[in-house]
């Protein structure tokens, strides 16, 4: 069966520390993402940008910044995303910033609850993302979706997938971690996380350490990719609000990207953090693309 993809664009940077995320969905576009994707064989329907509220640029209230339009935003991302789902469509959300995948995995948890299906989530990130309004140095809602996705969260953000949480500890798995919060290791420890960080990928190699945080993975997954696209080093990838050094190198993440699209049960993709104000002639957006298609199988000689 032919498989058709969905473009969401949510250009809105309300749960960012930086203005520019926004431009992100462009961004992806103009590197040429629809044609990168046809020329793998799949359909695509770019069903062009949601619209949401300005960007206030208030200071956080009760340690959250900007939850009015945060909510507002990751509304009309879970509409969107459960409606592709519903159309047996992959959603491939282009962000934004990742406070977005609050809707989005939100919606796809729900959908995996109706169907049967075990939802898997690779998380590819500089940070871990699992602050709350207590724990968070901020504010900034980007760097809690891990929380309340966990239900861990404001309740304006919690109980969308039709459980507290829409996803438990053992669901999701990190890749690439190296800027974790005091407060946040803490929360890793007791929550029992699987954090495969810089230092795990060092000493095992990549190979490894998608083999360990795919193990799982059978017919009756969906897998659900959420890539900040700060997860890559910033020299290769410039163009991200908050890029940490010593990311993974282009060739571990293309493996990376490689052996997730071998296990054929990619079904669903965030794409975050591109911040094209900070970006140097696109060259985020380009690689984000070559990574995406390598993800829906571009690299993969038997095919
Ligand atoms: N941990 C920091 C905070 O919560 C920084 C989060 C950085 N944001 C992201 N998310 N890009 O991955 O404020
Ligand atoms: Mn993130
Ligand atoms: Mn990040
Ligand atoms: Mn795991």
């Amino acid at each position: 069966m032919l498989k058709t993809v969905n473009l969401i664009g949510a250009p809105t940077d309300v749960g960012a520390s930086t203005r520019g995320a926004g431009m992100g969905p462009d961004a992806l576009r103009v590197a040429g993402l629809v044609d990168v994707l046809r020329a793998n064989g799949l359909d695509v329907v770019d069903s062009g940008n949601l619209a949401g509220p300005p960007n206030p640029w208030d200071t956080p209230q009760g340690g959250l910044r900007h939850l009015d339009e945060v909510v507002a935003w990751n509304r009309s991302v879970f509409a969107a995303v459960a409606e592709t789902l519903a159309q047996q469509r992959i959603p491939l959300l282009m962000g934004g910033d990742h406070c977005l995948a609050i809707g989005s995995i939100s919606a796809i948890a729900r959908h995996c609850r109706q169907h049967g299906k075990l939802l898997r989530v690779i998380w590819l990130d500089a940070h871990s993302d699992v602050n709350t309004a207590a724990s968070s140095p901020s504010g900034n809602i980007h760097g809690m979706p891990v929380a309340s996705l966990l239900g861990l969260g404001p309740p304006q953000l919690t109980g969308w997938s039709g459980s507290p949480a829409a996803l438990s500890a053992a669901d999701i798995d990190f890749i690439g971690i190296r800027s974790v919060d005091a407060e946040e290791k803490q929360a890793i420890r007791q929550l029992g996380l699987q954090v495969f960080d810089m230092r795990h990928i060092d000493e095992h190699g990549m190979r490894n350490t998608m083999t360990e945080a795919l193990q799982d993975v059978d017919e009756n997954t969906h897998l659900h990719v959420s890539f900040d696209l700060d997860c890559l080093d910033p020299l290769d990838a410039p163009g991200v609000g908050t890029g940490v050094r010593g990311g993974p190198t282009y060739r571990e993440m293309q493996l990376c990207m490689e052996m997730i699209a071998d296990t054929g049960q990619l079904a669903s993709l965030d794409v975050v953090e591109i911040n094209p104000a900070l970006d140097v002639r696109n060259r985020t957006a380009e690689l984000a693309v070559e990574f995406i298609a390598s993800l829906f199988g571009a690299s993969t000689l038997a095919r």
